[in-house]
């Protein structure tokens, strides 16, 4: 990275690091970081969206109002008006990405009400609306990650005919090991409805997974060159992230654990968002544990500026907080939710072009443009910034 073509001065080192051995240049996917220049994305797909049956991974991140919700629409579809919004929207953001010049490519469309039954547990599906956290793209690998909630344990057959693609035309497909979410996967004393001791188990580490398996949402991950941050959270757990940080050790990345006071937590993005190099995003009500050595280091630190959403707008599995969840096009423009207009003149104040998309009903579902997107191709290369 050329630091004087930033919009903004960082103090963090930018330092060219050599490939791993054996890493394809001519691979289609190619991405170490979330903030060189985006040349093709994958968007999620509302389709289809189906509520799963409310078991306790369910529970335990539908926040306020939504549980009652929750357990109310279990085994049905969403309610069609706010789906159909969400398309509508998504067809949007797909559209401006594309007169960026990116390439934009989504999921299949799958139905997610067929029932299914492993020998260890029986579900129906969700949907494939955050491919964020179901793969992750270090360099020109794509990880698929292996999710703890049993709705989601077929949904990366929505994504078989794209990651096909990819790696016949030279990328490294790895597949994380199936998880086999029985019972011991999930602590059964886990105290759902008991706020104070949550907060507690949280700063403990403590969370519903159990450690009988290794699990994780990709989006538990985010990347900075040769340096990956990961949360241990609701739904990754300490098996997961050393899964993946044997698993990246030969290419010499390093994977660092964060710890965050969050009862909730379930992925980093809106916790811990990373935007350029050495320039972090953080949340102001999930305390970063680790921040000592993140300042050290000499990166720059943002504070999200508390989210517009109106306490009445339906969220389904996250908090407000979803304003922090943006997507950097390039070290420049970031995209903004349109109506959180205190997060995007942050952003301009800080010399970046906040670019206003409209996905507020794509957030009922879960996600800001980070969850909803998945970055596939970047220019740029690894470098090392901590
Ligand atoms: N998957 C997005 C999580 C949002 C939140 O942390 O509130």
């Amino acid at each position: 990275t050329d630091k004087s073509k930033l919009p903004y001065a960082v103090n963090s080192k930018c330092e060219k690091v050599e490939l791993p051995t054996g890493t394809n240049l001519k691979s289609p996917v190619w991405s170490w970081n979330g903030w060189d220049p985006l040349e093709e994305v994958i968007v999620g797909r509302a389709e289809g969206a189906f509520c799963p049956p409310f078991e306790k991974e369910i529970q335990v991140n539908s926040y306020g109002d939504n549980f009652e919700f929750m357990k109310k629409q279990a085994s049905k579809p969403f309610p069609k008006e706010i789906v159909n919004k969400a398309i509508t929207e998504i067809a949007e953001f797909c559209r401006i990405l594309e007169a960026e010049g990116i390439t934009v490519k989504q999921p299949d469309i799958i139905d997610w009400s067929v029932p299914y039954k492993t020998p260890d547990f029986a579900s129906t599906g969700l949907y494939a609306a955050m491919p964020r956290d179901i793969w992750m793209v270090v360099g020109d690998e794509i990880i698929e990650a292996p999710m703890c909630w049993r709705s989601r344990f077929f949904e990366y057959r929505a994504y078989r005919a794209l990651m096909k693609d990819y790696f016949k035309r030279g990328a490294k497909w790895t597949s994380a090991p199936r998880p086999q979410m029985s019972q011991e996967l999930y602590d059964n004393d886990y105290p759902i409805g008991d706020l104070d001791k949550r907060y507690e188990m949280a700063n403990n580490g403590k969370f519903l997974t159990t450690e009988f398996e290794p699990v994780f949402d990709t989006a538990d991950f985010i990347r900075a060159g040769t340096d990956i941050f990961v949360q241990r959270s609701q739904v990754t757990n300490d098996f997961g992230i050393e899964w993946v940080r044997s698993h990246l050790a030969p290419k010499g990345i390093k994977v660092h654990k964060l710890n965050f006071t969050d009862p909730h937590a379930m992925h980093i993005d809106t916790t811990f968002n990373i935007l350029g190099p050495g320039l972090v995003l953080t949340h102001p009500e999930r305390p970063c544990h680790e921040l000592d050595m993140i300042k050290k280091a000499g990166w720059t630190i943002l504070t999200a500026p508390k989210p517009l959403c109106p306490p009445d707008h339906p969220l389904w599995f996250s908090s407000r907080w979803l304003s922090a969840n943006v997507v950097m096009l390039d070290p420049h423009r970031v995209c903004v939710q349109k109506t959180e207009t205190t997060t995007a003149a942050m952003f301009e104040s800080f010399g970046l072009k906040a670019i206003p998309i409209d996905i507020r009903h794509a957030n009922t579902l879960g996600g800001g443009f980070h969850c909803w997107t998945c970055d596939i191709r970047r220019r740029g290369t690894l470098e090392s910034y901590f």
